[in-house]
């Protein structure tokens, strides 16, 4: 049944159809659909997407419609998750997409995911400048800087943020977590980061035991 439930959600993204998107997320969650499960359900249709992108059997307008749907169909799972948010912040997380980047649906997961999970969670947004994300680290006495990269181009702006931290003088203080869909852990510890998330979920765990709090 959840898994029909959540197909639905997929199918409507992977068709396009962002009314129908909203209304089958709210009817799994009606069902009583784990909202984590129904967000994975939702990433593995976009991903679904991307990889048709990639070999030409859609185009730009597609990716931008089903993208829309997803982020309609996320926003009502969200209010569920921020429900369940723990008390006290274990942990202060800059987040951000880097400099020439505008993938947002990713990283707003992640915040969404982080800030459930106690920590106080920062959202520079998309298209951060690489010095922004040094300078607003200090000015919070950030624990963890998340970037986010989409595209092999803007991938390296994630070692530009390490170099920025760097030059701040508090590379040392603060933990850097990358993520994205053509980072790997490979890629983390060329840039010297300190550790990779391949998915929301593995981000607040990651992310929790960058700050003792597991
Ligand atoms: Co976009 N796009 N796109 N796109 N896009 C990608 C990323 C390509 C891989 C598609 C392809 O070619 N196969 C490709 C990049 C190729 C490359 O590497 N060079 C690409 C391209 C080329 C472009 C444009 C340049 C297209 C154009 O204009 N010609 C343009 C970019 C402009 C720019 O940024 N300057 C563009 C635009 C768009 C939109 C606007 C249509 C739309 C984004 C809407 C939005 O985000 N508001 C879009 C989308 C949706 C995609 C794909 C299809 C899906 C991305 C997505 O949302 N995935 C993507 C294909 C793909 O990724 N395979 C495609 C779902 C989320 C949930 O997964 O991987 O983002 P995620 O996040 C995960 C994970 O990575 C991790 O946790 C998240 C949650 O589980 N994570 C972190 C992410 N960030 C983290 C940070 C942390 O601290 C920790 C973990």
């Amino acid at each position: 049944m959840s898994s029909e439930l959540i197909q639905k959600v997929q199918d409507a993204i992977k068709n396009y159809k962002k009314d129908e998107a909203v209304k089958a997320a709210q009817e799994a969650l009606d069902a009583g659909v784990d909202p984590v499960e129904l967000i994975e359900g939702m990433t593995a249709a976009m991903r679904e997407i991307g990889d048709k992108f990639d070999k030409g059997e859609v185009f730009l307008p597609h990716v931008m419609a089903a993208s829309e749907a997803m982020k309609a169909a996320v926003a009502v799972v969200e209010p569920v998750l921020k429900g369940a948010k723990a008390g006290e912040s274990i942990g202060v997380y800059l987040i951000g997409t880097v400099e020439g980047d505008i993938h947002t649906i990713g990283k707003d997961i992640v915040a969404t995911m982080l800030s459930i999970a106690g920590f106080d969670v920062h959202d520079l947004g998309r298209d951060v400048p690489n010095v922004e994300f040094a300078n607003k680290a200090k000015e919070l006495n950030a624990d963890i800087v998340g970037a986010s990269a989409l595209m092999t181009t803007t991938m390296l702006n994630q070692r530009a943020v390490v170099e920025e931290l760097e030059k701040v003088g508090i590379k040392d203080k603060v933990k850097v977590m990358v993520g994205g869909a053509p980072i790997t852990q490979e890629w983390a510890d060329k840039i010297g980061a300190d550790a990779y998330a391949e998915n929301a979920l593995d981000a607040v765990r990651i992310a929790k035991k960058l700050v003792g709090a597991e």
